[in-house]
């Protein structure tokens, strides 16, 4: 088990490689989906919903040398890349939406994984998601007053549609006057996940690279007139079942599985680390579930973190845990302090994994 660093923007750059690595983190979850741009953050840090919107109308479709230049500048401070989390929506809007671009989409993301594969990327995490994160309220709420995302579907109409020309909260093309509003079933959405798992994880598997997939954040039963797909530990397995590769596996978030209203996080823990499909870990702690939840420190949520651990060492676990997000300690530079803080309880539970003792949660016995 190794402890990583997520890296994006303007932090995915030389003195975040440092900082990652002055931590003592091995590995680096890279981000190249340009999640702020153009996003207007005024309403959101004065406590209305979010996150903003962004655009990504217009992004390139990532090529060869863009990523090994990120891989190579990461190589400088010894750093490894664990995996490129989430596609730029603009690369696959219509996979996810059904649409007219479809097939010509999926021959980029199939170019993608090549590539990643070529650079020597292991991994790509995705959430396939229409609403994607949305319907956070940031709250002063976490130990001491931290500011925190919190998640309530009292506190805001969470099923306003989405502007048209937009998923993931993130606007791929112009708005279209009097456009419909976006109209899937449940049914509808899985059918098009399995056709992404099937065009996509056998070139995958043919270029070392796993597909990791997130759970929905928030694991709402719908988000803005849209359904969510895995919003249950047991949906899990079934994405699972539509494809069986170990390259059709999972960016197991165990901050969003614990907000889930049904399953218990540590079976739940058990049994995708023994059946070998966890690609990596979000590590992350949350008070309450949906459909109220503020997400905490690491040590203080509904979580017993260090059971994690234990478990997922029992279940020997080779990969790699990442912090998630995290509360904003009042300091001059939150994020910095925040994953600090986040990087040195992992590893003090990571490095004396064996020294925790046996889990305590009933282990499922071995076939
Ligand atoms: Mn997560």
């Amino acid at each position: 088990m190794r402890v990583g660093l997520s890296l994006f923007g303007d932090l995915l750059s030389p003195s975040g490689a440092r900082f990652a690595a002055q931590l003592g983190a091995t590995d680096v979850v890279i981000h190249l989906a340009q999640y702020g741009r153009g996003a207007d953050n005024g309403p959101y840090l004065r406590g209305e919903v979010g996150p903003p919107l962004a655009d990504c109308s217009g992004e390139r479709l990532w090529t060869y040398e863009d990523i090994s230049a990120v891989v190579e500048m990461l190589k400088t401070e010894g750093l490894r890349v664990a995996a490129i989390e989430n596609f730029s929506p603009a690369f696959w809007s219509d996979i996810l939406l059904n649409g007219p671009e479809r097939s010509r989409q999926m021959d980029g993301l199939k170019r993608l994984v090549r590539d990643v594969g070529r650079v020597g990327i292991p991994c790509i995490g995705y959430n396939f998601s229409l609403a994607g994160v949305w319907g956070w309220i940031r709250r002063p709420v976490a130990r001491g007053g931290a500011v925190t995302a919190t998640f309530d579907m009292s506190a805001f109409d969470h099923a306003a549609p989405m502007p048209d020309g937009v998923v993931w909260n993130m606007r791929y093309r112009p708005e279209r006057p009097g456009a419909t509003q976006i109209a899937v079933t449940e049914d509808e959405l899985w059918q098009r996940l399995e056709w992404f798992l099937k065009e996509l994880v056998p070139v995958a598997e043919e270029a070392g690279v796993r597909l990791a997939a997130h759970p929905d954040d928030p694991p709402a039963w719908s988000l803005r007139g849209t359904p969510r797909l895995v919003n249950t530990h047991a949906k899990y397995d079934r994405l699972l079942s539509l494809v069986d590769s170990p390259s059709n596996a999972l960016e197991f978030c165990v901050g969003s599985l614990q907000e889930m209203p049904d399953g218990d996080i540590y079976e739940t823990t058990r049994h995708f680390a023994r059946a070998g499909r966890i690609a990596y870990v979000h590590f992350r702690n949350v008070k309450g579930q949906i459909p109220h939840y503020e997400e905490a420190f690491v040590d203080d949520g509904d979580i017993d973190m260090a059971e994690i651990v234990r478990i997922l060492h029992e279940e020997e676990y080779e990969g790699v845990l990442v912090p998630d997000h995290v509360p904003e300690l009042s300091c001059p530079a939150p994020w910095f302090a925040g994953n600090a803080h986040a990087v040195g309880y992992m590893k003090a539970l990571v490095s004396n994994a064996a020294a925790l003792g046996a889990s305590k949660s009933r282990p499922i016995r071995r076939r």
